[in-house]
């Protein structure tokens, strides 16, 4: 792949940082060994006419390689898992697996903990949010449970460091905040193995650098 960008916002609120979606591609191209340069953006540009025709919902992360543009964290990934052994095994029922986890990691585990991390960072003071959040918090826990006896014995979600522990792990830090991935013992091991990767650290110490770099003066 040639000429790698991938876009990110210039700046994040604290809440935020360490956790905005760029981080996921950022961590693939660390580990994948490709260069790459960062496309900063203000939050309000997300919304221009020339951004939309990159990312139609105006969200990051964006990516451009070879003269071509993906959006979705989890489409960018599979683009660069497919041809980095890094990321996904060689063998095909390897492959198969490694795709099946990262579909699981988006579609099965991300939609209860992305609604819960919404509602406790970003609308907690809300009457209905104190009453739903017993039921998000049971959802939640119902997917780490079986997420947890997966990966009870194993240290990846198939046999080795694949992009679908990527997504995966970036899914569990939504969480960050409360103490769920931690009541169970399995999962919390997990991601601190994933996130003791040099190719993590990188990509979060970039990520965070530019953010601290770029914080507004009102911040
Ligand atoms: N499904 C998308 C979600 C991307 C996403 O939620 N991006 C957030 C930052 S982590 C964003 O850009 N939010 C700004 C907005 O919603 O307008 C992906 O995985 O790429």
């Amino acid at each position: 792949m040639n000429k790698i960008t991938v876009t990110g916002f210039r700046w994040a609120p604290p809440f935020a940082q360490g956790l905005v979606r760029d981080l996921r591609v950022r961590w693939a191209l660390e580990e994948a060994g490709l260069p790459y340069e960062v496309r900063l953006i203000d939050i309000a540009d997300r919304n221009s006419d020339s951004y939309r025709q990159q990312q139609p919902f105006g969200m990051v992360p964006a990516f451009e390689a070879d003269g071509m543009g993906l959006f979705e964290s989890g489409a960018i990934l599979h683009h660069i898992a497919v041809d980095s052994e890094a990321l996904m095994p060689a063998d095909r029922r390897d492959r198969a697996s490694t795709v099946t986890w990262m579909f699981a990691a988006l579609n099965t585990v991300e939609p209860p903990v992305q609604n819960l991390s919404v509602m406790d960072l970003q609308q907690s003071e809300e009457q209905w949010a104190k009453l739903r959040r017993p039921g998000a918090v049971d959802a939640v826990k119902v997917r780490l449970g079986a997420l947890s006896a997966w990966l009870n014995g194993r240290d990846y979600l198939v046999d080795r460091f694949t992009a679908a522990d990527i997504l995966m792990t970036t899914v569990l830090r939504l969480i960050r905040h409360t103490d769920l991935v931690a009541e169970f013992p399995v999962l919390d091991a997990y991601v601190k193995r994933c996130e003791a990767r040099p190719a993590f650290q990188k990509a979060l110490r970039d990520q965070m650098a530019e953010y601290a770099r770029n914080t507004p003066a009102a911040a």
